[in-house]
Formats: C-alpha cells, structure tokens, sequence
C-alpha cells in the first residue's frame, strides 16, 4: 500500500518533469499549475490518498508528497520567470525605435481661399464698426422671401431657384434673414454684417448651389444714399487697393428702394479691357439699395424715423476675380494641387 503511493509519487514527478520541459508558453504553465497544484489537483489527491495508510507511514509518504510540491512549486515558477522575460523583451522589440528612419511629415495647413477673402471683407467692415452677426442656414419662408418684400410669385421662390426642405422650411438663399432677426430683437443704430453659406439651385462654372455671402445692414435716423456710396467706395478701395475706381449703376431688388450694383475698374487690366472684364474696363462686386420701407414695416421700425442702407456682396465671386480662378468648382474640390497655391 505505501510502496505503491511511493512509485505513484515517483511516476507524477517523472511525467511532471517532461511536460514541464515540453512547455511552450505561459498558457500551459498555468494548465500545469491547476493540473497538480489545483484544489482538485494531483497533488491535492495524494494527500487524501493519504488517509488509507496506517498511520506510521503517513510523516514519510507525506515528505514525498511534500518534496514533489515544493519541487513543482519551483519549477513552474522558474517556467512563468521565463516567459514574462520572452514576452518583456517581444513587447520591447516590436516598440523599438529606429531613429535612423526619416520622420512621418505633417504638412502645415492653411487657410482656404475662400476662407482668406471673407476674412479680409470682414476684417474691413469691422474695423469701420460694424459687428458680425449669424443665423441658421434652414429658414422658414417668412425669414427668407416675405420679410424681405419678395413678392409670392418672384422667380427666386420658384422650386427651380430655392432649395425646399421638408417642414415648409428652405435652404436660405441670401444671409439676408439673419438681418430680419436682428432688426426685429434689436433697435437701430444698427452696424452689422452676416457673413456666411447660401443656397441656390444653379450649377455651373460661375454658380455653385452652395456659396458664401457678406451682407450688411446699417440703420439709423438720417441715413442716405451718400452715406451707402462713401461706405462702399471705403471698403472697394481698402479690399481691392487705393487707386480704384469705384462706378454705381441703378439695379433693381425687392428689398431696397433705390437699388445699385457697384463696380471697380478692372482689377487684371487696371480699366483698359482684357478677357476678365469682358473688354468694358469695369467688374461688379457688389449690390446695395437703401432698406425698403416695407422691409422696416415687418420688423416694427418705423420708416419715416429711421432709414438704413444694405448691401451683399457673393465671396466666391470676389475670391475668383482676386486670384484670377476661372471655375467656381475648384473651391470645393480639395484639390491640394490648388490649394497649395494659396
Ligand atoms: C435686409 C434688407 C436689405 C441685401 C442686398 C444685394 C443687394 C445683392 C447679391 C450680391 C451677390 C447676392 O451673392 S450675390 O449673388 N446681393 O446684390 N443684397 S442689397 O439687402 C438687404 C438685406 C437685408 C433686411
């Protein structure tokens, strides 16, 4: 009975020591562990095996037992040593820098151009006074079209020019509706501009259904004509340099009362005609007109109080006659061969 525990003892030491020497990862040291050292492991059920002997016997079997343990202790410890040290130096060498190789390039960003010539715009109606204002790009027909005295059957309201949303809302079509806002939160004087995205149904080299306006808005007692014209011919010659020449043609929209286009001389050939400025000498930037007094009526301001001048001008328009860019689609391709010349 206790030689036959005995030679047990001695044949689980024997198997432990070769599957303790076919170890191939951490995995299997610890499936050996459980194996012989578990609660319901080999070691664990020599000990109860224990009990059947006579009990002289048992202190001597339970040395051996004792041995083994200590010894499987040891060596697993030994095998789990091991594979930590594998498995540090793998973790060290797949982080390991090489210094020697050339360095990822980060290139530096810029601004858009589109980005660049609404800044400058702003940047000259600020410093004359005026303070920024945004609104939402979803409008409500009211903000867009009524508001603004564009009568029910005008071609801009047709489905063909405006894009309609679900909702009866609309994509703005000017950043006009953002004035209406203010005027009707705020009392004149009022100095702002809206800068920011449009919406039209119209795609072609010169016309993108997206694209960006500065518009803006002075009201207050005493405002005329002359005031729009010296405000406007200020900001042609700070954007488009001191010798321009500045021209207003009569035009029409709904929501002034009267109505001009601005003009510069040419800013490719300086006025004497070239391809840009259709061989006339002159290029439009903007349209402007004195605020219409209906326009004031649907904001509660009362027109015979107070007058006010508006204008609008499109940065895409603008930005393409600066940097002689003759597609309006080059803006919104991302195109880095036409952005890093900017
Ligand atoms: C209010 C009253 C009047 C804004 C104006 C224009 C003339 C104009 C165009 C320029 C190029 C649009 O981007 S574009 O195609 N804009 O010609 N805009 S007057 O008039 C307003 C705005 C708001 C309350």
């Amino acid at each position: 009975m206790k030689d036959e525990l005995v030679n047990k003892i001695a044949t689980i030491r024997r198997t432990a020591m070769s599957e303790l020497t076919n170890i191939a990862d951490e995995d299997a040291v610890r499936e050996l562990r459980v194996k012989y050292l578990g609660r319901k492991g080999i070691i664990q059920s020599l000990l109860s095996e224990m009990s059947a002997l006579p009990s002289h016997v048992r202190p001597e079997v339970g040395k051996e037992i004792n041995e083994l343990k200590a010894f499987l202790i040891e060596e697993l410890d030994k095998k789990t040593k091991v594979f930590l040290e594998i498995s540090r130096e793998e973790i060290i060498a797949k982080g390991r820098l090489d210094i020697t190789l050339p360095g990822r390039y980060v290139k530096p960003g810029h601004r858009h151009p589109l980005r660049t010539t609404m800044e400058s715009i702003v940047d000259i109606f600020t410093g004359l006074g005026f303070s920024i204002y945004e609104g939402p790009e979803v409008e409500t027909d009211y903000y867009n079209f009524e508001a603004l005295n564009v009568p029910p059957e005008h071609p801009a309201r047709d489905m063909h020019d405006t894009f309609y949303v679900e909702g009866g809302l609309l994509l703005r079509t000017h950043t006009s509706p953002v004035q209406i806002r203010v005027m009707e939160k705020e009392r004149p004087p009022i100095f702002m501009i809206a800068p920011g995205a449009v919406y039209r149904r119209d795609s072609d080299i010169s016309h993108s259904p997206m694209f960006h306006q500065v518009e803006g808005l002075l009201v207050d007692k005493d405002i005329n004509f002359g005031h729009l014209k010296e405000v406007l011919a200020v900001f042609c010659r700070k954007m488009f340099g001191e010798k321009r020449d500045v021209r207003f043609r009569p035009s029409f929209f709904p929501f002034t009362e009267p109505s001009a286009e601005v003009d510069i001389s040419c800013v490719i050939c300086q006025g004497k005609g070239c391809r840009i400025c259709k061989m006339s000498g002159w290029v439009e930037i903007l349209g402007c007109g004195m605020v219409h007094p209906l326009v004031f009526k649907s904001v509660n301001i009362n027109p015979k109080k107070y007058t006010g001048f508006a204008f609008g001008l499109g940065i895409e328009r603008i930005a393409m006659l600066i940097y002689g860019i003759n597609d309006i689609r080059l803006f919104y391709e991302n195109d880095m061969r036409f952005l890093e010349q900017f």
